[in-house]
């Protein structure tokens, strides 16, 4: 080869490398190219390869120090649930031997990331999680669930160095489960907790009553379960489609107390806040069924069979606001978390309008009508909570009329505009409209999809949604809480079904609770997902193929 022609080659195989190592290390997985993105949803804030990886096999050990032992027994078990699949070993708990290839699980309050935020290390050497608390070690295993390889090996795997700083965008993620129109086995609600911890959520809004059962077990009130948790018989179709037809079955169930403490721990194990939600003064049929005083008319009536809206309210009795109260106390000794929610939405008032009783209530009160009576009643029952150390959380109709106290907090359903309105008077706001939140929503093409109450809410739909609205100001952007995906169940009658409305479109709005805005990023969320749907199928979730083409 000529001199010249040899000085060619070597320049442009200069350039090539050159090129390459420019290339390689300019993608280095930034967040603005998203297919150099590492496959985690939520995408974590801070994400550098460290250029390594890490042979994980039965020699590993997991290394904690001494004084963290018992806080860190659970994280222990979470490790060995992924690694008894992924390489049919458990790992041992040791000390910490340089040498010695490790997982290192361990405090560190300089990190400042927040309680949630979490620092994960993949080296040659080994795995280091860190945060302050063990709501971020909870999470950095969460993360290093998703980057072990969904394959499942049986020897040793191959871990890709990795290193991440995370912490969440909002405090409230949350999802919401009804299980009043459709009640689900104590082993489905645990498996939605699992749900909800492997997106990063933190919150868990149980619908427990409604006007088509009652699912919490009240000592003081029995008939709200003997009575209450049945109904004779489900509508069949559409609640539009006339005439109704039924399917003449009888159908029921409830959560014990004993239930529902078991559900409580392993909510908490999982760093989840359950949120229990005792509708009133509406969606309160199935109470006044067990209870026909309770009601304004004091009529017997079913629990109901139908969809749609109940006229029955409760009675603003004295005797009925102990009645709630009672009952509240009951809810309060179980649950540990801070809010109790209300319900308070859709209480048509034609029942109140057409009480003797009622009306001579609100011009004893001197109020102006009865939405104004409801007013009252919320800021009651706000009262009681408050006095017990909780704060009271309501659909976006309680702020409707009149005032509400200032720990009372607002779920805005009806759009935003409640939530706007919420934070603006100065209280905190959990967003879900029903246009980006509800679940329960087609998520594709109506003709090719199982039945549903109506809407179109496609993957892409969830994705694009940013809870804090634009023109905000700081201080009113700091009302935001967070923001929640709702599944009503009307049409959803095995948890199956649940699944396949919940997911794909449950890692979407993951990214929206926790993921800050310019991290986010449509086309890299698609590439991303791929990786999530091996553990979906992994765990045999029904997830709708159909919801991933939206
Ligand atoms: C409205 S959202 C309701 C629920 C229904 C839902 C169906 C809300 C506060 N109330 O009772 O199940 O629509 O999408």
């Amino acid at each position: 080869m000529k001199i010249k022609q040899r000085l060619i080659l070597r320049a442009t195989l200069l350039n090539v490398v050159f090129l390459s190592f420019f290339l390689i290390s300019s993608c280095n997985w930034n967040k603005k190219s998203p297919m150099s993105q590492i496959s985690v949803i939520p995408y974590p804030d801070s994400v550098k390869k460290t250029n390594e990886v890490f042979l994980l096999d039965n020699r590993t050990k997991i290394v904690i120090e001494e004084a963290d032992y018992s806080t860190m027994e659970n994280m222990v078990k979470y490790l060995n649930t992924l690694f008894i699949p992924a390489i049919g070993a458990r790992l041992e708990v040791a000390e910490l031997r340089s040498k010695q290839p490790h997982i290192y699980l361990r405090f560190n309050n300089t990190l400042n990331l927040g309680k949630e935020g979490y620092h994960l290390f993949i080296n040659k050497k080994g795995i280091l999680i860190e945060s302050e608390a063990p709501n971020g070690i909870f999470y950095g295993i969460q993360t290093l669930s998703q980057i072990l390889p969904a394959k499942r090996s049986q020897t040793a795997i191959e871990i890709m160095g990795v290193e991440i700083y995370d912490q969440p965008r909002f405090l409230w993620r949350g999802m919401h489960l009804d299980v009043s129109r459709h009640y689900m086995p104590v082993s489905f609600i645990k498996r939605y907790l699992d749900f909800l911890a492997m997106h990063k959520l933190n919150t868990f809004h149980w619908h427990l009553t409604d006007d088509q059962g009652w699912r919490i077990e009240i000592k003081q009130y029995p008939r709200l379960t003997e009575i209450g948790s049945w109904r004779e018989e489900t509508l069949i179709g559409h609640y539009r489609d006339q005439p109704h037809q039924f399917d003449g079955i009888r159908y029921g169930g409830f959560y014990s107390q004993e239930d529902i403490r078991e559900i409580v721990r392993y909510a908490q194990d999982r760093f989840i806040t359950i949120v229990p939600e005792i509708e009133m003064p509406g969606h309160a049929q199935a109470a006044i069924a067990a209870y026909p005083e309770m009601g304004v008319t004091g009529e017997e009536v079913d629990v109901r069979k139908i969809w749609g809206i109940s006229p029955y309210l409760f009675n603003m009795e004295e005797s009925t606001l102990q009645f709630i109260q009672n009952i509240l106390t009951e809810v309060i000794s179980l649950f540990p978390g801070t809010f109790i929610h209300i319900g308070g939405d859709e209480a048509i008032k034609d029942q109140w309008k057409a009480s003797e009783q009622i009306q001579e209530k609100i011009k004893n009160l001197d109020l102006k009508d009865e939405h104004a009576l409801q007013s009252w009643f919320i800021q009651r029952i706000d009262s009681f909570l408050t006095a017990h150390l909780k704060r009271l959380i309501g659909w976006d109709e309680i702020l409707d009329d009149g005032l509400l106290g200032p720990n009372a907090a607002i779920m805005s359903w009806r759009g935003e505009e409640g939530g706007i309105k919420a934070a603006k008077s100065g209280h905190d706001v959990v967003m879900t409209p029903s246009d980006y939140c509800y679940f329960d929503y087609y998520q594709a093409d109506e003709e090719n999809e199982p039945l549903a109450i109506g809407g179109y809410l496609p993957l892409s739909k969830v994705y694009s949604y940013e809870p804090v609205p634009e023109e905000f100001s700081a201080v009113e952007s700091s009302h935001i809480l967070g923001v929640q995906g709702n599944v009503w169940t009307e049409y959803l009658d095995s948890p199956a079904k649940v699944e396949y409305m919940v997911f794909p479109r449950i890692a979407a709005l993951s990214e929206v609770a926790w993921t800050y805005p310019v991290n986010k990023n449509w086309s890299g969320f698609q590439a991303r997902i791929e990786k999530l749907l091996l553990i979906y199928e992994n765990m045999e979730i029904n997830y709708s193929k159909s919801g991933l083409q939206h």
